[in-house]
């Protein structure tokens, strides 16, 4: 053995790239990390861990990863570079530029989109949304938009809080009941399950079973007991049909709290299993058995995400999941869906507010807000379109709009007519490199973690604390550290002043630690868990199952029942009622996720980028057969807003009318600086996307866009 190993440490660390939040057992040596594996002690994880933890190290590594601010110049002839700049140069420039865009032109002025990694920070779930709310702008967008907005507006309006959601009780349930989620690549989403393989094959060996509605036959769906093709978009005609038969055939056992029923029953009487088979091609018998199946099952838990949500009809779509588990007596049951109890309840305690919706409208197009956000959709058009509060400048916190919002193509080219941008990011990428100034933070191996969120998701009650494993420099900042002076040096700058005792109350707030905050929200909350209990259980302590009969008390409407039928998806079931069936023989796009992929900003890491390339458009034999075209050639894929040349491969995984690309992909694009992700094949689906078309949360319908592919050239 060398002198190297002689310094080997072991720390505790967390992998905060997905929502699994997998505790992890690092080998550090000589201030590197030479192995990563999963932690067996952590009461949630229970030593699991996927490709993507493991590079979690290269992120820290990485040497395209930015450590230090810069900035944007463009010489004379139009050449692009980026110099290091000090960071109260680069604080000063960010504030300056989003100063101006307000005082000169509006409180609207100025537009901010914060990313998915946001809710995977502490730092950023305790300052980043204290900076948001500090600018006064009514042009926020965040990825929510792109993403779960559907879910959090039916547990608005169905329990009084959007993050109110009841979570599938996956250790304890009879029957998981699956629409357009594949937690076998994703690990889950809004579902934390870190260990999802593993407690899949516990649910089969006490004799569960798993069914799963997709147009593709995922890694997940191979696992199931019944797959189900279904055309993309039309789960909220099955799902409604499935509640339907539950009124027609008697099998509702819904619990006492509940308003609305009569109007849930009248509302669904037409969406009868014959209709949504028409439009689905889920047969009427099947929808009807799977409906008897779930209402005769012990336990029986509905769980729609992302393929479900990010459609025209997501929202009554995840409506009719919750109705599912209300009607059959599966909500707040032990194998059902359940909300859960964390140690620190963002929801009980307010800490996030209640929700609400379409208290104000977009300036062009006049769409609702949803939670204070509009749709990220339109804030190409909020930038294109002059007038009075058109958006004159951008803040992206980790974000990559141009990768993952719809025609995102389009929105690339807005952002390079915008008077100033700035970013919070490690990398220059396809969005950021539009930005005057990017901030590069720490990242998650060197600040400490407590993760407020995703706790809140979670299919078992526990709390854990993970100091950092690294320290950082003295030239770096913490996330938290840059939200506060952007906030005090920016409101600072603005004409509109607050008054000086606001501005120090907001100072004093600023300035305190992520950590204290953490301490002092246990230490205000009812689970006896404490931060320095927490710093001896590194691991994480295990606070149990999720705990059944909640309900009514935990409901935040102000009657304690849960509003069966809200007047707004009422409004929407009557408009689905009167459109007209969609066209059968349209091709139809949807997305996927891979086990080793993150989105769209973990291409850099070579070892989840090599092996098999993954980038190809999957297509149905038959449709390849039609069109005359062959396994492995370059396709042209059209939609209403873009076309991109790929790569295409016959599978007969995929249902005939229905085409398969990656999202996160695209990274050719010029002047992206991660080196390997440049050279990865693959175009981006958002290319193709279509902002016009969203649900009535304002998300966009990312899945399910008409499409035609032809022969390139
Ligand atoms: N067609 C289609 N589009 C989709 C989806 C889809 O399924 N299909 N999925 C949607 C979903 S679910 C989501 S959540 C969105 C994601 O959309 P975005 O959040 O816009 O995109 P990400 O790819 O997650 O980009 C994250 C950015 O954060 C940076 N980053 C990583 N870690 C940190 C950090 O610690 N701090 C800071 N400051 N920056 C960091 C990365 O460099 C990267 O630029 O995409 C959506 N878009
Ligand atoms: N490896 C990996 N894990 C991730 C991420 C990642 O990028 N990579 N991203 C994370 C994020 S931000 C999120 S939000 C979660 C998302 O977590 P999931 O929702 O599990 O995400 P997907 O794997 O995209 O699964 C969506 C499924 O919906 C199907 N689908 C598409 N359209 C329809 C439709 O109309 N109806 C039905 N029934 N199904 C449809 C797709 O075929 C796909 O299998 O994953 C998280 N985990
Ligand atoms: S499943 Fe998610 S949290 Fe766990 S190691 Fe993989 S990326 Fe990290
Ligand atoms: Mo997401």
């Amino acid at each position: 053995m060398g002198p190297m190993t002689e310094t080997a440490t072991t720390r505790i660390g967390v992998c905060n790239l997905c929502e699994a939040i997998c505790g992890l057992e690092l080998t550090v040596e000589d201030g590197r990390v030479t192995k990563v594996r999963g932690n067996p002690e952590d009461p949630l994880s229970r030593g699991h861990i996927c490709p993507k933890g493991v590079a979690i190290a290269d992120v820290y590594e990485d040497p395209d990863r930015l450590r230090q601010p810069v900035r944007r110049v463009v010489a004379e002839d139009g050449e692009v570079s980026w110099q290091q700049i000090g960071w109260d140069e680069a604080f000063d420039l960010v504030a300056d530029g989003m100063a101006a865009a307000l005082n000169d032109h509006g409180r609207d002025a100025l537009a901010v989109y914060l990313g998915n990694p946001n809710v995977h920070s502490l730092g950023s779930m305790t300052h980043g949304l204290g900076l948001v709310k500090a600018l006064p702008t009514r042009n926020k967008f965040s990825a929510t938009s792109v993403d779960q907005l559907p879910h959090q507006l039916v547990a608005h309006l169905m329990y009084g809080h959007q993050l109110l959601l009841p979570i599938p009780d996956l250790d304890r349930t009879d029957l998981f009941l699956v629409f357009g989620a594949n937690p076998m690549a994703s690990n889950g989403s809004l579902m934390t399950v870190p260990d999802f393989p593993t407690r899949l094959r516990e649910l089969k060996a006490r004799g569960g079973q798993m069914v799963v509605f997709d147009p593709r036959r995922t890694e997940t769906a191979k696992l199931a007991h019944e797959h189900h093709f279904i055309r993309p978009g039309t789960d909220v005609h099955v799902l409604l049909a499935m509640v339907q038969v539950l009124f027609a055939e008697g099998l509702t056992t819904p619990p006492d709290h509940v308003t609305g029923l009569d109007e849930v029953a009248q509302a669904v009487a037409g969406f009868t299993p014959e209709r949504a088979a028409e439009v689905s091609g889920v047969p009427a018998e099947t929808i009807r058995r799977v409906a008897r199946d779930f209402a005769a099952a012990e336990s029986a838990a509905a769980y729609g995400r992302i393929g479900v949500s990010t459609t025209r009809w997501g929202t009554a779509a995840q409506w009719a999941v919750q109705l599912l588990n209300l009607l059959t007596g599966n909500l707040d049951r032990a194998g059902g869906t359940i909300t859960t109890t964390p140690a620190i309840d963002l929801v009980g305690r307010r800490i996030i507010g209640r929700g609400h919706y379409d208290l104000w409208r977009s300036r062009v197009r006049g769409v609702p807000e949803a939670g204070g956000e509009l749709p990220v959709a339109v804030l190409r058009e909020e930038i294109e379109t002059p007038g009075p509060g058109q958006v004159r400048a951008l803040l992206t916190l980790s974000g990559n709009p141009v990768l993952s919002t719809p025609d995102g193509g389009a929105l690339d080219a807005a952002l390079s007519g915008l008077d100033f941008m700035a970013a919070v990011d490690i990398y220059i990428n396809e969005t950021t490199r539009h930005a005057d100034v990017i901030l590069p933070p720490t990242t998650a191996l060197e600040r400490d973690h407590y993760d407020l969120v995703f706790h809140v998701l979670a299919v078992r009650n526990t709390a854990r604390f993970t100091p950092a494993v690294f320290e950082k420099s003295r030239d770096q900042r913490h996330d938290w550290e840059i939200y506060r002076e952007l906030a005090l040096r920016t409101t600072r700058r603005l004409n509109r002043k607050a008054t000086w005792r606001q501005r120090l109350t907001f100072r004093a707030r600023m300035s305190l630690s992520p950590t204290f905050l953490v301490g002092q929200l246990l230490r205000s909350g009812r689970s006896g868990v404490t931060i320095s209990q927490l710093r001896k259980q590194p691991s994480g302590v295990d606070l149990g199952p999720l705990q059944p009969g909640q309900l009514p008390d935990r409901l935040v409407t102000k009657d304690k029942t849960v509003h069966a039928a809200p007047p707004l998806l009422l409004e929407e079931v009557a408009r689905l009622d009167a459109e007209p069936a969609p066209d059968p023989d349209e091709l139809l796009l949807i997305g996927r996720r891979h086990l080793q992929d993150c989105n769209s900003w973990l291409h850099n890491a070579d070892r989840l980028v090599r092996g098999r390339a993954r980038h190809q458009l999957l297509m149905n034999p038959t449709d390849l057969a039609t069109r005359g075209l062959v396994d492995g050639q370059e396709v042209k894929v059209e939609s209403r807003v873009g076309q991109v040349l790929v790569e295409v491969q016959g599978t007969e995984d995929v249902m005939p009318g229905v085409v398969c690309l990656p999202h996160g992909y695209g990274h050719q694009r010029g002047g992206t600086r991660m080196h390997r992700a440049a050279q990865l094949p693959g175009v981006s689906i958002n290319d193709l996307t279509d902002a016009d078309v969203l649900d009535v949360s304002g998300n966009a319908a990312l899945s399910g866009v008409p499409v035609r592919v032809a022969t390139a050239g």
